[in-house]
Parts: structure tokens; sequence; C-alpha cells
């Protein structure tokens, strides 16, 4: 199988680069210059349209966005490496549910979080009452995390999986952007040991 792995270092293709390291997968990453607009050339426009990495070419076929990469990634050779369950196995269930909820619906409250609070912004564009609604949401949020984690080590049980690795990619980086974890211990505690993990002590690789 060739897996072209097109990348670019402290950017959304860092939970990818960790997924690849975990799980041991051979391939070939190429660095897209985002600076220098790499990303809008017809070549690299032809395999995703969207402009942007990650992208994963298998076989000469483009995947495209992150979750859903991590998601082949875990089906194609997490499960025989024993941190993704098998299609038969009801976990399965669980990690499309925990890897899908981090993506979609904690990643998009930080994300409006960010985009009304940052102070990389001109002032004129951010908006106090927006950021305040986005940070209870967001921290809403990081509650329901820790109720899953309280009676557990990691997101599915008592043993890692890619599912804890795509989560923690997650709120590491809301971690990293201002998210405060103050008054989700267990969230805190799980996080650290995620991050013992060699694969993830590359976090922005
Ligand atoms: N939803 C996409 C987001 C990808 C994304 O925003 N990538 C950024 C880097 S963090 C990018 O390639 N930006 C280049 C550009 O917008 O020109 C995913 O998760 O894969």
């Amino acid at each position: 199988m060739s897996i072209v792995f097109y990348a670019a270092p402290q950017s959304s293709a860092s939970p990818v680069t960790c997924a690849l390291l975990e799980l041991g997968v051979p391939h070939e990453r190429i660095n897209v210059n985002l600076a220098e607009g790499e990303q809008r050339k017809p070549e690299y426009l032809a395999l995703n349209p969207n402009g942007k990495v990650p992208l994963l070419v298998v076989d000469g076929t483009p995947l495209f966005e992150a979750l859903a990469i991590l998601q082949w990634l875990g089906d194609r050779f997490g499960v025989e490496k024993k941190v993704w369950p098998a299609a038969s196995d009801p976990a399965r269930l669980e990690a499309l549910s925990w890897t899908t909820w981090g993506y979609v619906s904690f990643g998009s409250a930080v994300v409006r979080w960010f985009a009304a609070a940052s102070d990389r912004l001109p002032a004129e564009q951010r908006n106090a009452a927006a950021a305040a609604a986005a940070m209870k949401d967001v921290q809403t949020l990081l509650g329901v995390l820790d109720g899953r984690l309280a009676p557990r080590q990691y997101v599915l049980g008592s043993a890692f999986s890619l599912a804890d690795l795509v989560l923690a990619s997650c709120v590491n980086w809301a971690q990293y952007s201002g998210v405060s974890l103050d008054g989700h211990a267990s969230v805190k505690a799980w996080l650290e040991r995620c991050l013992t993990r060699p694969s993830l002590q590359t976090p922005w690789a």
C-alpha cells in the first residue's frame, strides 16, 4: 500500500502525524509550504479542492479532513494494533462517537470562542458576549468529557486507544489556545496520562 501524507508543522496535520507514529504506518511525508501558498497550486487542488492540510493519498485516492483520516487509520491499522475496536465490537460505536465529538462538538465550540476572543484578531472583530457564550459551551462540554473519564483511565475503558490520541489532541490544542481545564480534574489527569505516550510527545510535529 502506498500512503503519501501532505502536512505542515504546527497545523491540523499534527494529530495525523501522531497517529501515523503511534500505529507505525510506513508513509511518505510531503511538507506543504502554506506561507508560500503551495496548497493553492492546481496539482494540489486536484487532490484536495479545499486547499488545506492534512491530506492522505492512499494508492492514488485522496482522503482529506483530519477526522476522516484518523478514523480511517483506526479502521485500517488500529484494529490489528489493538488500539481501535473492531467493526463488530460495540466499543467501535463509542470510538466513533467520542472522536467525532472531539472534532465537531468540542472543536467547533473552541473555534467559536477563539474567533470571538483571540487577541491575535483586531479589537473591532472581537466580541466579548459571543466569547463568553462560546466559553460557557466549551466548559459544559469539558464537563461532559469529565463525566465520561471520572470512572475510567481512558475514554474507552482501562486501555489507551486511538480515540484517546484524537481527543487528547483536541483538548491539548484547546488548552494551548487558552482554554482552562480547571474544575475538570479527570480530564486533566487523563490528558497528562495521554501526553506521556511517545507518539504524543511531538504534538506540533
Ligand atoms: N477541517 C479541516 C481543516 C484543515 C485546515 O484548516 N488546515 C489549515 C492548516 S491548520 C490549512 O491547510 N490552511 C491553509 C489555507 O487555508 O490556506 C481538517 O480538519 O482537516
